[in-house]
């Protein structure tokens, strides 16, 4: 099944859905117990991505995940560079609220021939980045325009309902101190009939269970099952059972 059908069937049905992240860039994390735990429980897609790994580094780590596990393996692009045709598609992000072209259309440009070569299935993906302290590496890398208030918010996720982009991805950037707020997730879901993924600052069961119940389809975490890779468990069943 492609993976956009996959995004699209629980969204219409109302079930939940859980992406893990995996960060190639992270050498000490144990991802031999990440992949272990993923394989246990309910996790409908690895995503893969970092801010610094290159081509080769990246299409390394797709292959040796892809020997561990038959979880599809989605690229989370950091750059251009990360790109394979072992994964089995990419979320090709826009980041709607950068100012920084690169961030919105550029990386685009640069990796569309391999994407195009390589045949993974491409999710075009509203990516809005609500980055509540300003100090996250994506806020940082990619001159983020503050969302302040939810009128502002409101533009974006019309804009994003609106466009041809097949998913929206609610950012709270990774590591975050705070998500994204529950009163912006509710927006998105009276706005948006897209599948919705929220992500950043997720740690615990019962703030992903805020964040679901507020109507997000998906949730993603990456730090915390980092630091604790048993964690996958407890939000596999979450989802599972929602
Ligand atoms: C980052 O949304 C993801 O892009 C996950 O964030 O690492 O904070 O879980 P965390």
């Amino acid at each position: 099944m492609a993976v956009i059908e996959l995004l699209n069937s629980k969204h219409k049905s109302k079930k939940k859905g859980y992406f893990v992240l995996v960060d190639p860039d992270k050498k000490t994390v144990d991802i031999e117990k990440i992949v272990k735990n993923v394989n246990r429980s309910f996790v409908d897609a690895l995503l893969v991505g970092g801010s610094k790994c290159d081509k080769r580094g990246f299409n390394t780590f797709i292959k040796k995940l892809g020997s561990m596990t038959e979880t599809p393996l989605v690229i989370f692009p950091g750059s251009h560079d990360q790109i394979s045709r072992s994964a089995d598609a990419i979320l090709l992000l826009s980041l709607l609220n950068s100012l920084s072209l690169k961030h919105v259309i550029g990386e685009h440009i640069n990796g569309a021939k391999k994407i195009v070569k390589s045949g993974i299935e491409v999710i075009p993906t509203a990516y809005i980045v609500m980055d509540r302290s300003g100090k996250t590496s994506v806020s940082q890398a990619a001159q983020i325009m503050k969302l302040v208030n939810n009128r502002d918010v409101d533009r974006y996720l019309y804009a994003s309902a609106m466009m041809s982009y097949k998913v929206v991805y609610l950012e709270a950037g990774s590591g975050s101190e705070k998500t994204i707020p529950e009163s912006v997730i509710k927006r998105a879901g009276d706005i948006i009939d897209k599948p919705i993924i929220v992500g950043g600052g997720i740690r615990d069961v019962k703030t992903a269970k805020r964040i679901l119940s507020a109507g997000a389809d998906y949730i993603v975490t990456g730090n915390a099952i980092e630091n604790d890779p048993d964690l996958i468990l407890d939000f596999g069943a979450l989802v599972k059972g929602f």
